[in-house]
């Protein structure tokens, strides 16, 4: 029986359940550039865009394997601008009623689909992990550690192992990592893709239709093929990943990306696969050409995290989204969408994500996410705000980070303390202070850094919450050792911080 076989924005793969037992003859894919998906969120402009260019070049590759394809784009007359309008339009014009669709990757969009009638939706297995496979190993557990299912996934795929033992005899190399920035670093340049008139029109229509979205659309690095793609890693593996753990976790004003891969848009997007990266940093350590402890923390980031939140997400929706566990109801202030704050770590990982719809891992947690977490932004708002501003955001992946990884909205079901850092953290890891309003190393009064009193006020704020937790013992035990007037002073300068805030004064 003829098909409809609707493809996502973010299912551009080659190896994608529904293409598998595609009838060349009598079965039609169909894309669909929609309002409703590019309005759901506050995308950012060069992420409607990437994902409309990487569309209508996957279409061209559809179609010049032989497939038929029904492509509507945004400016199409007709266009319903939602899918199950493309898909009941499609129904009509084809005459054909049975659809297939591989699972979509949020919530929201499952529900629209299961509530269809003569919709399949097929596995999608394309990651390392399915959720049923995740479900059998959360069962029962207290607590459900990161480390342990990695360790789980690197024995499943045999990645990064010698017989039984993992490579090198441990099986997390972090204590060499994450050391702070040093000056002068030689960061190689990142590659930047021609932009063909496909993407040209691309660039175009989005500069017109979506003329108030978050972001600056030009430059537009962005691949939009899989072997566009391909080149980004083999980039990244052949320049980059060496020196991917030392500075895994420093941040430099001038340098968005630092030593992180990029790989997130086009792995999230289908593009490329995480086992083929997985293996490809693998074949470099085997090779000599990048050391094992950035090998392992680059393949973790893919095997473990990636694979672990999409089960997170999978397993403890829809109540995950509407968790609140540390009761924050302040609104996200302006300067998240602005970058106009005095706190120039603040200003520059916004700047950085307007630019690029992008700010690597640190910026997104220790500075964007600390700051909503100190200051007690509303969850909900914060979510919008992650998965409007990044090219790689959909909420399988986003929320989980945001509400349990940056925020302890989860009530700590993710991680098994808050990342809360204070000043001297962000000094330590990064080059923001030297060049800010604010000092990092005043805790009260005149240019006191925002983050250091905020940070004493969340730890006083929850003491009920985290004082036994034992990984927090030796900041409770400091926050003990003040005297009443300290602590006091610090609660103070908080709410002038929070007031300063609300005023857009910060
Ligand atoms: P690299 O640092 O080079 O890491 C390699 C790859 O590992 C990434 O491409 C990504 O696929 C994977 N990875 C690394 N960390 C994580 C993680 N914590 N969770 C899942 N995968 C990970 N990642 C997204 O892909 N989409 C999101 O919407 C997203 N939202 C985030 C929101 C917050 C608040 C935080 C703290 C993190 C978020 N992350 C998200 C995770 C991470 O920050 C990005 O994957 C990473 O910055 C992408 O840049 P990169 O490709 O250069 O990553
Ligand atoms: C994010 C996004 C955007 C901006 N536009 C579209 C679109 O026009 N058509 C489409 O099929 N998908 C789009 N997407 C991705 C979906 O909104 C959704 O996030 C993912 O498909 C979830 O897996
Ligand atoms: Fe950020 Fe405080 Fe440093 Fe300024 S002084 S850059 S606000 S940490």
């Amino acid at each position: 029986m003829s098909s409809i076989r609707l493809v996502l924005a973010d299912q551009l793969s080659a190896r994608l359940a529904i293409r598998s037992r595609a009838d060349k003859d009598a079965d039609v894919f169909l894309m669909a550039e929609v309002s409703e998906e590019a309005t759901y969120a506050r995308h950012h402009v060069k992420k409607i865009a990437f994902l409309f260019a990487a569309m209508r070049h996957y279409a061209e590759a559809l179609k010049a394997a032989g497939y038929r394809v029904r492509y509507v784009r945004f400016d199409d007359p007709d266009n319903s601008h939602s899918l199950p309008g493309e898909i009941e339009r499609a129904r009509r014009d084809l005459g054909i009623r049975e659809v297939q669709i591989t699972e979509p990757g949020e919530w929201r969009l499952k529900q629209v689909f299961d509530a269809m009638d003569d919709v399949t939706l097929l596995e999608d297995d394309r990651f390392l992990c399915s959720t049923r496979w995740f479900s059998r190993w959360a069962e029962g557990r207290k607590q459900l550690r990161m480390e342990y299912f990695y360790r789980e996934m690197r024995r499943a795929h045999g990645i990064l192992m010698d017989g039984r033992q993992p490579c090198g005899g441990e099986w997390n190399y972090d204590a060499e990592n994450r050391s702070p920035p040093r000056e002068g670093l030689a960061i190689p340049r990142r590659l930047s893709f021609r932009k063909d008139a496909i993407t040209r029109e691309v660039l175009d229509m989005v500069a017109k239709a979506f003329p108030d979205n978050p972001g600056q659309l030009e430059p537009f690095h962005f691949a939009v093929t899989r072997s566009q793609a391909l080149k980004e890693l083999d980039h990244f593996v052949a320049h980059i990943l060496p020196q991917f753990g030392t500075w895994q976790d420093a941040m430099l004003g001038a340098e968005p990306y630092m030593y992180h891969s990029l790989l997130s848009a086009y792995l999230n997007a289908g593009l490329l696969y995480p086992l083929e990266i997985c293996q490809a940093a693998e074949r470099a350590y085997r090779d000599g050409t990048a050391p094992l402890n950035a090998v392992e923390g680059f393949i973790r980031q893919i095997l473990g995290w990636r694979e672990y939140v999409r089960g997170l997400y999978w397993r403890y929706m829809p109540d995950y989204a509407a968790m609140n566990a540390l009761e924050a109801h302040e609104d996200l202030p302006w300067f998240y969408w602005s970058g106009e704050t005095q706190m120039n770590c603040v200003r520059t990982a916004v700047i950085h994500t307007l630019e690029h719809a992008y700010s690597h891992h640190i910026q997104r947690l220790m500075i964007t996410g600390n700051f909503a977490l100190l200051a007690g932004i509303d969850p909900r708002q914060v979510h919008d705000w992650y998965l409007g501003v990044y090219a790689d955001a959909y909420e399988w992946v986003e929320l989980p980070n945001t509400f349990g990884m940056a925020l302890h909205a989860d009530g700590g079901l993710m991680a098994s303390k808050p990342y809360a850092a204070s000043g001297a953290y962000i000094n330590r890891m990064s080059d923001f202070c030297k060049d800010c309003h604010y000092r990092f190393d005043v805790p009260v009064g005149e240019n006191a850094c925002p983050f250091n009193a905020l940070y004493w006020d969340f730890m006083a704020r929850h003491e009920a919450r985290f004082r036994k937790n034992p990984r927090l013992s030796y900041v409770y035990a400091n926050w003990a050792r003040m005297d009443d007037e300290r602590q006091a002073a610090f609660r103070t300068q908080a709410q002038a911080h929070l007031q300063a805030m609300r005023d857009g004064r910060l």
